[in-house]
């Protein structure tokens, strides 16, 4: 018996609102000009849109510093600009989710002011370490590069901060911390929210003792920063005391996350989560020492990828549900990394058959839907990202690499970056993202990859996208089937059916630059009929010929 839910039948397409489309001509993206583009976001199709951070801040990490959870961004708008875009999504009947960040505030919040000066209740409200000046309370790193520790001159101390300096972690074991985010949750709640992306959420629980950790890691101590021992305790306060009162999705952003563990934080029988993003797929082309190791990045095997995403879809049978996305605006462009640049077309439309025809709730990221591509960054100097910047620095500073130029290959497969440049909407200057300067460089391949001409051309992957959004919302199939894995070891073909009652549909995937057959012992095709194809003639059948580079088809059996 399978629960039926809004946002397990939801497309989501995640917007990142500084380089979406700038209204006023300053060069940052902004709320009204979100609001131009809902017209847009309803002709795509999609149901939810996940807006990254727009409340105050300092914008030491693109807003994921808040300075103030209940103000908009000046550069963004102001609140009523806000308001008229949850207005124009609802009136389309697409729904809103906010980012919650609260794993950490930014160093200018007001309670993070008062406890750095130790006032009232606010003295604990931060993960403060006495300590000399010179000697970190632990061997711990930042994200962002360097120590996870910052002395503050004005207390005296040492404060934690898993991500960047400016980003002083909560202290969640003290309840008045709790009960703050909890108002603040239910502040947006009332203003008629649809949920919430919860950002960086394993981290809220930091192993007792703050012991040491393994040193060859990265970042350095994050087994004892990820899932920590009060961790579901918090999770389940936060659904039992303010979301379990409303009717609303959650997806909790949580690294390293095996299944089974997911399992326990995902329902009403765990710790109330709808969904979680895991990202065992984001972690199978690192090098050996993680994302920033400058050796080995880059490799991966669909027989793994499959692995991966077969285990999380028949181990969450029953016990949850998939939040599934290739990118995100902390990965680089998805045709990049998972497709081919030189098959640009037809590998963004195998992703997008993938994305829309496997189990579990589609994450879209802004300009998939068009096929952007990674970028190009010459120097540290053409970097915004203070994760890519970090590592670089930390490299250099340990003797590992002499310049920028021995990390460049790796920074330009996998900077945050690639996906934080401007979306592209046009063949204009600065591809239509802005009248002014861009507050970060247009992607050079504007002129030819753009929303105009996509929209223009009929068999582009905007239409593809497309096109699968309708299928998925037309056909129950797609949304509640069962997934069933064949030919796991083959190396070109990922291939699957989803089944639900007496329907069966089968999804066959070249996820490789030569053609090859579907050999399809494990299916009878003998009455199949192709629903979508990703070349303008699929294979009427899956076994009747060889299936071209990246050609993706999907079949009724
Ligand atoms: O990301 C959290 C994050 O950086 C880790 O979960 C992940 O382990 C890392 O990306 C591995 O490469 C969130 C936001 O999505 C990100 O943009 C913010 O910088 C970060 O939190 C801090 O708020």
């Amino acid at each position: 018996e399978i629960d039926e839910e809004w946002w397990k039948e939801a497309v989501v397409y995640q917007i990142y609102p500084r380089s979406f489309n700038d209204s006023d001509g300053d060069g940052v993206g902004d709320l009204p000009g979100i609001v131009e583009k809902v017209e847009y976001l309803d002709s795509l199709g999609v149901d939810v849109v996940w807006l990254c951070p727009v409340y105050d801040s300092p914008n030491a990490d693109n807003g994921y510093d808040i300075r103030d959870y209940r103000a908009i961004m000046d550069e963004f708008g102001t609140m009523a600009d806000w308001e008229t875009l949850l207005d124009e999504l609802h009136a389309r009947d697409i729904k809103l989710v906010m980012d919650l960040v609260v794993n950490h505030t930014s160093d200018e919040h007001e309670w993070f002011e008062k406890s750095r000066r130790q006032e009232g209740k606010y003295e604990d409200y931060y993960i403060w370490q006495a300590g000399e000046r010179d000697e970190p309370p632990n061997n711990w790193g930042s994200f962002m590069g360097g120590s996870a520790w910052t002395f503050d001159e004005v207390r005296g101390a040492w404060y934690l901060h898993l991500f960047d300096e400016k980003q002083p972690d909560l202290n969640w074991r003290n309840p008045a911390v709790r009960a703050d985010v909890k108002e603040l949750m239910r502040w947006w709640l009332e203003k008629g929210i649809d949920g919430f992306r919860m950002d960086a959420v394993n981290f809220l629980s930091k192993a007792d003792g703050l012991p040491d950790g393994n040193p060859d890691d990265w970042p350095v101590g994050n087994e004892h920063t990820y899932h920590g021992p009060r961790l579901i305790e918090y999770l389940r306060e936060l659904y039992d005391d303010v979301l379990s009162e409303y009717d609303v999705m959650t997806v909790a952003e949580m690294d390293s996350t095996p299944v089974d563990l997911a399992a326990e934080y995902l329902g009403e029988g765990g710790a109330g989560l709808d969904m979680i993003y895991h990202f065992e797929h984001m972690h199978l082309d690192a090098g050996p020492r993680g994302r920033w190791d400058p050796e080995g990045w880059g490799e991966w095997s669909l027989v793994e990828f499959k692995e991966v995403m077969s285990r999380w879809q028949t181990g969450l049978r029953g016990r949850g549900w998939n939040a599934v996305y290739l990118g995100n605006h902390d990965q680089p462009r998805i045709v990049s990394r998972f497709g081919s640049d030189e098959y640009r077309a037809e590998s963004a439309k195998l992703l997008a058959t993938f994305l829309l025809t496997v189990g579990g709730t589609p994450y879209l990221y802004q300009g998939d839907e068009i096929g952007m591509t990674n970028a190009e960054f010459d120097g540290l100097d053409e970097l915004d990202d203070p994760m890519t910047i970090g590592a670089v620095e930390d490299l250099i500073a340990d003797g590992e690499i002499d310049s920028f130029d021995e990390a460049r290959g790796m920074v330009n497969y996998t900077s945050r970056d690639h996906a934080r440049t401007p979306m592209q909407w046009d063949g204009s200057p600065n591809a239509g993202f802005t009248d002014g300067e861009p507050w970060f460089a247009v992607n050079d391949t504007y002129p030819e990859i753009n929303v105009a001409a996509a929209l223009e051309d009929e068999a582009s992957i905007w239409h593809h996208y497309r096109e699968l959004i309708d299928l998925r919302h037309d056909n129950d199939v797609f949304v509640y089937g069962e997934y069933d894995l064949l030919l796991p070891d083959d190396e070109q073909v990922y291939a699957y059916t989803r089944s639900l009652d007496d329907e069966t549909v089968l999804v066959v995937l070249n996820w490789s630059d030569e053609s090859t057959r579907f050999s399809g012992d494990a299916v009878d095709d003998t009455d199949a009929t192709a629903l979508v194809g990703t070349y303008p003639d699929p294979p009427s059948a899956p076994t009747e010929r060889a299936f071209r580079p990246y050609e993706a088809a999907v079949y009724r059996l």
